[in-house]
């Protein structure tokens, strides 16, 4: 391949052999079933307790749920969709301008996941911003199309708000204080990957994403309504969880795990692709501030519980993430104690 990134407008006929997945890594397509019973929590409920124990179940049973009236406005939504779309639709010559393959970097259009480091690539795109403090970060952001930075800073003060309000309620599952999550965390960092995954010519030979677990604290992911690709691992299955209108996706990532002594399961998930069709999602990251110590809360170890993980800084653990492959161990594993 003699592009850097897949939206080039080049339509391939057949995968390139470095997209290739031996046999034994393969998505098996055809035995993944849809999830059925994936936990739809209405945000707007107005009995809290209800929402709570709904968290709750779907925190440990799954370790990701869908919100509907989560108070992000439908324009919003919308506007973030179109916007991310345009930008992919921009032409090559501009897109690169803004391509790096160092994850250190705060904004850059990149591929794959880490392309460094990996043997075979994934079939994706995406562009990776920080998005916290907007202030700091919104300057460098792409200036085309001409809306991106509003539309995507209005975007991102409404879920980060969302977001604030999943971990008051996340802490109270856990039997916590509401403000337990957020205090522990600090001032949290946002980052925002707005992923496209353009038609791929043999779906059942690679990834859009391999399946992985998140190293943040919460994820909240917009699914593009017309093409299914998410799925998530339950009880050692592949499940696809087909896009709903009006819904974010959220999950646990490994600091909640880590937080919760592993009561809350940071899931793994993977993005398929499509044959025939470009697929995109936002994901929205929350993230430790860097010195936050991550250690279980106290009332968790307490009635003979052991910490199940060392203590740790999220810098300590974000620099781990980001030095091995995607698709290897969960990275928690390292800090079992
Ligand atoms: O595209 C998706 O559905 C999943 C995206 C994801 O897992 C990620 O960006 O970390």
């Amino acid at each position: 391949m003699d592009t850097k990134v897949l939206s080039s407008g080049i339509r391939y006929s057949n995968l390139p052999a470095n997209y290739v997945r031996p046999e034994s890594e393969r998505p098996r397509l055809s035995e993944v079933s849809e999830c059925e019973d994936v936990p739809v929590i209405d945000l707007g409920c107005e009995d809290r307790t209800h929402i709570i124990q709904q968290i709750c179940h779907a925190c440990m049973q799954y370790g990701f749920f869908q919100v509907i009236n989560h108070g992000v406005s439908k324009e919003t939504v919308e506007k973030m969709l179109q916007v991310a779309h345009d930008f992919f639709e921009l032409p090559l010559e501009e897109k690169l301008k803004l391509y790096s393959d160092d994850p250190s970097k705060t904004m850059r259009l990149s591929t794959s996941f880490n392309v460094n480091k990996e043997k075979v690539h994934n079939w994706r795109d995406y562009l990776r911003l920080h998005c916290y403090p907007l202030h700091k970060y919104v300057p460098e952001w792409p200036s085309n199309p001409p809306p991106f930075k509003d539309i995507v800073s209005n975007y991102c003060v409404e879920v980060r708000e969302l977001g604030y309000r999943l971990q008051e309620l996340i802490s109270q599952s856990l039997g916590l204080e509401k403000d337990y999550i957020k205090n522990v965390l600090g001032e949290q960092g946002q980052h925002m990957a707005v992923n496209y995954y353009p038609p791929c010519p043999e779906p059942e030979l690679t990834y859009g994403l391999p399946g992985h677990t998140d190293p943040n604290a919460l994820t909240i992911l917009l699914q593009d309504l017309q093409v299914a690709g998410l799925q998530v691992l339950k009880d050692g299955k592949w499940l696809a969880v087909n896009p709903q209108s009006d819904a974010f996706v959220i999950n646990i990532g490994d600091q909640l795990q880590a937080l919760s002594n592993g009561r809350y399961k940071s899931v793994w998930h993977r993005a398929v692709v499509n044959a025939n069709k470009e697929r995109m999602s936002v994901a929205s990251f929350l993230c430790p501030f860097d010195r936050a110590l991550i250690s279980p809360a106290k009332p968790l170890t307490e009635d003979g519980c052991e910490a199940v993980y060392r203590d740790f800084t999220y810098a300590e653990y974000y620099s781990k993430f980001w030095s091995r492959n995607l698709d290897q161990e969960h990275c928690l594993e390292l800090f079992k104690n």
